[in-house]
Formats: structure tokens, C-alpha cells, sequence
């Protein structure tokens, strides 16, 4: 029996607030904490989340754009943190769509592959990495609806948007 893909769901708010089996996180190559919505996780989660990223980069090196580590939530609600590197803006001539389209793809794997049923990802490059967020929230939304159908056990995305433009931007899509 094939299953109906999960479905999406669009919330103002802050990541490290809500309850998914795995919040994804936007983070840097280096997996060593920084500001926005990678800052408050660590802040939020606690030091376990930054140990479990130093083991995985002492293993495999930084994570490049594109590509997503799973590590402990610790203190959050969440079970996992999915962190994922998206691409810097320059200009969009230099893969930036199919990277930021990677990120989004590769942290759904990641996630029906550790058994998550609900997932919840923030507006990933469109803070510090200044990706322009009309076509960050088209291709975060493309994606997730091409990408469900491979991950059946997937109940349910959640994009979280800290901003009112980025969830204005969502809606209207
Ligand atoms: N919950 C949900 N979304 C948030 C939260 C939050 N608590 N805080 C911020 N955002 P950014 P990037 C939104 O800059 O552009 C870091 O320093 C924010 O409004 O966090 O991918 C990393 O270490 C924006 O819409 O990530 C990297 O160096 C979105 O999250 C670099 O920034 C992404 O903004 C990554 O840059």
C-alpha cells in the first residue's frame, strides 16, 4: 500500500521551541556554532549538540554546502539536530539553487533514515548567507513537495520562519 506524502505546514516562531523528532539546523562548513538560528540551537541545546559536531568534523571533515549531519538535540525538545551548510549568496550563478535545493533534500533523507516521522526547518542562507527569499522560499517548497514521496515515512515538514516576510513569502506559495 503506498502512502499519501507528508504534509507541509508553515509557523512563525522559533526552532528551538518546537517539538519535531529533528529541527534543522542552518549551519557553517566548520559545524562550530555561529550566529542565527545556529547560535540559538547551540545556545539553547547545550554543549552536547557542539561535542557530537566536533566528533563528526574530526571524522569527515567540514560539511560542504549542499550535504546534512544528524547529532543529538540535547537539551531541546526535539530528538535530533540536522545540520545542514547552505550555500553563501553570490550572485546565483555558482550552483547556489542546487545547493540550497541539496540542503533540503539530503536533512529529509537524513531524517526518514534515522525514523523521523515530523521534521521542522528554518528559512536556511536567507539570514548571514543572504540568499534573496522569494526564490529560497520557492526552492525550499519545490523541493520538500519532490522530495516527500521518497520519504513515506515522513508525516509531516514544518517550515518555522522567524520572519514575517519569510512566512508571508511561504503562504502565498
Ligand atoms: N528559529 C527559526 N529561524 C531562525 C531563528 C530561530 N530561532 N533564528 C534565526 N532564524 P541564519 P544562514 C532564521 O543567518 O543565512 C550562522 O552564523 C533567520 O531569520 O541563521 O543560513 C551560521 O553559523 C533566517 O531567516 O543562517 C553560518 O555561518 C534563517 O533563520 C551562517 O549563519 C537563516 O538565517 C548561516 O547563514
Amino acid at each position: 500500500m503506498t502512502k499519501t506524502p507528508g504534509k507541509i505546514e508553515i509557523l512563525r516562531g522559533d526552532i528551538t521551541q518546537t517539538a519535531a523528532d529533528a529541527i534543522v539546523n542552518a549551519a557553517k562548513s566548520s559545524l562550530m556554532g555561529g550566529g542565527g538560528v545556529d547560535g540559538a540551537i547551540h545556545q539553547a541545546g547545550g554543549p552536547a549538540i557542539l561535542e557530537a559536531c566536533i566528533q563528526i568534523v574530526n571524522q569527515t571533515g567540514p560539511c560542504p554546502a549542499g550535504e546534512a549531519v544528524i547529532t543529538t538535540a540535547g537539551n531541546l525538545p526535539a530528538k535530533y539536530v540536522i545540520h545542514t551548510v547552505g550555500p553563501v549568496w553570490s550572485g546565483g550563478h555558482k550552483g547556489e539553487p542546487e545547493k540550497l535545493a541539496n540542503c533540503y533534500c539530503n536533512a529529509l533523507l537524513l531524517a526518514a533514515k534515522n525514523h523521523c516521522r515530523t521534521i521542522a526547518f528554518p528559512n536556511i542562507s536567507t539570514g548571514v548567507y543572504g540568499y534573496p527569499k522569494p526564490e529560497a522560499a520557492q526552492i525550499a517548497l519545490a523541493t520538500i513537495k519532490q522530495t516527500l514521496p521518497l520519504v513515506p515515512d515522513i508525516e509531516k515538514v514544518v517550515m518555522v520562519c522567524f520572519y514575517q516576510e519569510n512566512f508571508e513569502l511561504l503562504k502565498q506559495l
